[in-house]
């Protein structure tokens, strides 16, 4: 029996609750090459954090990040923390020769993102890896987008267009939290989901964004703060407090190809929940991938006889599909949590090997340059051209 590898994870929010499901399954559906054992989840709020460790499937509790770094059992750290925290965090577990996988985006402002792209470069001399977590990659139907594309399905690139649209924050009373706060977050609707629109349009084509025009907005300046002890991460209080991030972002972008896309990141899509949708044109066919449909891939095929052209709604349930073998019958649909069951398999499998696992710190920092020439772009409004002139 080879040595199990011994995780620990920082943070105890919604992508805790995701990963710790990630950790817990994949070891139980996988064949995995080495045991996985959730050893310590760490938190600052000891009865919260106790009390969650045990329901999500931790062996121990703790409050110290440092003295979990210090043990000689822990070999994941894993960083679910606000953006940021993930600099310090991360490059202090490379420091101590811990791999790390962290959430994305990978952090806050790009020279962060280039210390720590850095820190994993040097790391990696050491044996040491890093990943950063763009768990939508790991949709089945994304990856088999991928390789569709790969494969030459769509001919050459030519379009893409990509959206992220949610809309929990179109109600102008929905609350100030932690994602609201560009100290905290970095950006609003541009790093939270935008960042996963830039890394899944550039997954899926195999091309990467060289140049942006972007336009920012904040609608809802102001949201009611919570009341202490329900408010998260420091924005306990009483009355209004300032929205500090985008609630809106779009931009077009050039990849190195020469193919051009638009991408649009919103919180405010009233009436979308979590539509990330990525469409790809070229000259043999186009692809959409859309993950309010998340089982399913669209496919049309411009080489088909004229009168057989449309688009083909296929099911990516089936054993031979990505990640699918472990799982159920075709057509017995999986979810959301999946993803991060599948980000573990890889990572673990990576670890085994001796391989860097994919997205690495280097993706993190240069979808952090795209977010950051976005920002840049859109600056303060007034590239605008008006119609009035
Ligand atoms: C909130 O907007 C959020 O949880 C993102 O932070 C995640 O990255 C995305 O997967 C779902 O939406």
């Amino acid at each position: 029996m080879p040595a199990p590898l011994r995780v620990a994870m920082i943070g105890n929010g919604f992508m805790g609750a995701a990963h710790s499901q990630g950790w817990r399954t994949a070891p139980r559906f996988f064949d995995l090459p080495v045991p996985v054992e959730m050893a310590v989840m760490v938190g600052r709020d000891p009865d919260k954090n106790a009390a969650l460790a045990e329901k999500w499937g931790w062996a121990e509790a703790s409050q110290d990040f440092d003295a979990v770094l210090a043990r000689d059992d822990i070999d994941v750290v894993d960083i679910v923390t606000p953006g940021h925290l993930h600099h310090d965090m991360a490059i202090a577990a490379l420091a101590a020769g811990k791999h790390v996988l962290c959430e994305k985006p990978l952090a806050n402002t790009v020279d962060e993102a280039r210390e720590m792209s850095e820190a994993a470069a040097a790391a990696a001399q050491r044996g040491v890896s890093a990943m950063v977590g763009f768990t939508y990659r790991r949709v089945p139907a994304a990856t088999f987008a991928r390789d569709l594309v790969a494969r030459g399905a769509v001919g050459e690139i030519r379009q893409v267009r990509a959206q992220y649209l949610q809309d929990w924050l179109a109600d102008p009373e929905a609350p100030l939290t932690w994602r609201l706060d560009k100290s905290k977050a970095g950006s609003g609707a541009l790093g939270d989901i935008g960042a996963h629109a830039v890394d899944l349009a550039q997954f899926i084509t195999g091309l990467s964004l060289d140049a942006v025009s972007g336009v920012m907005e904040t609608f809802v300046t102001e949201r009611p703060v919570l009341a202490a002890g329900q408010g998260l991460s420091g924005t306990a209080g009483s009355g209004r407090g300032a929205v500090t991030v985008d609630d809106f972002a779009a931009f077009y972008g050039r990849f190195d190809s020469g193919a051009l896309g638009t991408f649009e990141a919103t919180r405010l899509a009233t009436g979308r929940k979590n539509a990330l949708r990525i469409e790809v044109a070229g000259d043999k066919g186009a692809i959409l991938f859309d993950l309010e449909d998340m089982n399913a891939l669209q496919y049309y095929d411009a080489t088909a006889p004229s009168d057989q052209r449309g688009f083909t709604r296929m099911y990516v349930t089936e054993a031979e599909h990505p990640y699918l073998e472990a799982w159920w019958p075709p057509g017995h649909m999986l979810g959301y949590e999946h993803g991060f069951s599948h980000q573990v398999k890889d990572l673990v499998e990576a670890l085994a090997a001796g391989e860097q696992p994919t997205p690495s710190f280097a993706d993190g920092y240069q979808v952090q340059r795209v977010l950051d020439a976005v920002e840049r772009s859109a600056g303060d409004g007034s590239a605008w051209t008006s119609t009035h002139a």
